[in-house]
């Protein structure tokens, strides 16, 4: 079949969907560290995983609006400036299987694990870029270039066997500040196959989607990309929309991703003990905002507590602080009492003041996308 040549797992991720391989790490794997673990990252695929046998013959083409069509080589890649980035890498589709219980949904569910914080090596899209004479900083090329697409090698029923494609705005790709990157290494080690060897695009604050694994070429666009996934997927529709009466072309494709955070030390219902609890999870703003504050409650929201935030625990967070990774998620954690039949929430605060929605009724959507509602987790028998 054409999934026989999948890469081996761990064991412990929860599998959502086979084939394609959708999977995601237990709740508790996420906090155990600020870096996730190329292991327990989650897995997002729409086909089977790709193979590159033999490196040396494999390039990435730029082509469309320049002036010179150029190959590169994973040589040529190389070459240039190395980046280490930080950045959390979020699925539009995290938090999905809650938003379904609300109205169903269509798409894989996920828990809300279909997140992780990886350190990104590779070359800046913007020094790329230069090598075919764009300039950085550029909306425009000369020949009307305004958008950056970003074509695969893996086959998906989505593209009707076509390549998994998708685009940025030239103005961010050129932007050596938003920290585009061809990555080639996750977390200090050559990318694996199923996050996108040998190369991949991460565009960080962006909604995972638009960083395509296992780059094949770049092509310079005047309108930004026609793919599925562009067009008639990764898009927010209100809750009055559903499948009988949607018009794709009246919204945009999403980009940045909202804020967003959840509890990772506990499951959704969940019986504990009374007394104190450790309650620690994420939190992640797009677009390069900080987080402000994490706010929980451990009865049901009539009071509140602000959680201690934390990346490298040796260095205080400042949301936007020199110091800090403007692209990565903050951990956060609070001991509390819990009373009986606890309702747990926890809602976060971006650099931006954004809050997150309090109700997923509110931000239902048929695609299931951006479920970025306050969590809640209800709490049993806990006396
Ligand atoms: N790139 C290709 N070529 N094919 C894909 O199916 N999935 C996208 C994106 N890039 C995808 C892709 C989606 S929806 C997400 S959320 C991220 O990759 C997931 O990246 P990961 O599997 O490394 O976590
Ligand atoms: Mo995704």
């Amino acid at each position: 079949s054409d999934y026989a040549e999948e890469p081996p797992r761990h064991p412990d991720l929860r599998i959502n969907s086979k084939e394609p391989f959708n999977a995601e790490p237990h709740r508790s794997a996420l906090v155990s560290s600020y870096i996730t673990p190329v292991d327990f990252f989650y897995k997002r695929n729409h086909g089977p995983i790709p193979k590159v046998d033999d490196i040396s013959r494999y390039s990435v083409s730029i082509s469309g609006l320049v002036n010179k069509h150029i190959q590169l080589s994973m040589d040529d890649i190389r070459m240039l400036p190395k980046y280490n980035v930080t950045a959390t890498l979020q699925c539009a589709g995290n938090k999905r299987t809650a938003m379904s219980k609300v109205r169903k949904v269509r798409g894989v569910g996920w828990d809300i694990s279909a997140l992780g914080n990886a350190t990104w090596g590779g070359a800046k899209l913007s020094d790329v870029l230069e090598l075919v004479g764009i300039h950085k900083l550029s909306s425009v090329t000369s020949l009307g270039g305004k958008h950056v697409e970003f074509v695969s090698v893996d086959r998906c029923k989505e593209e009707k066997g076509g390549p998994y494609k998708a685009s940025i705005p030239l103005k961010q790709a050129t932007d050596p500040d938003a920290d585009v990157l061809l990555a080639y290494e996750m977390n200090g080690e050559t990318i694996n196959r199923d996050h996108g060897y040998p190369l991949r695009v991460v565009v960080p604050g962006v909604i995972g989607a638009r960083s395509v694994k296992w780059l094949d070429s770049i092509k310079i666009i005047k309108e930004e990309c026609q793919g599925f996934f562009m067009q008639k997927d990764y898009k927010m529709f209100p809750p009055t929309v559903d499948w009988d009466n949607i018009n794709w072309s009246t919204r945009r494709p999403q980009m940045d991703f909202p804020v967003q955070s959840a509890i990772c030390t506990l499951e959704d219902v969940d019986v504990i003990k009374e007394g104190k609890a450790r309650i620690a999870g994420y939190a992640v703003s797009g677009g390069g905002r900080g987080i402000e504050r994490v706010d929980i409650s451990v009865d049901g929201g009539k009071t509140w507590v602000e959680a201690h935030r934390y990346q490298k625990s040796n260095v205080p967070y400042v949301s936007d602080g020199a110091q800090s990774d403007k692209w990565a998620w903050v951990l956060f954690e609070a001991t509390l009492d819990i009373p009986p039949n606890a309702e747990i929430l926890a809602k976060a605060v971006d650099s931006a003041a954004n809050i997150q929605p309090e109700k997923v009724e509110d931000i239902w959507n048929l695609r299931g996308i951006l479920n970025t509602s306050w969590h809640r987790i209800k709490i049993q028998n806990s006396s």
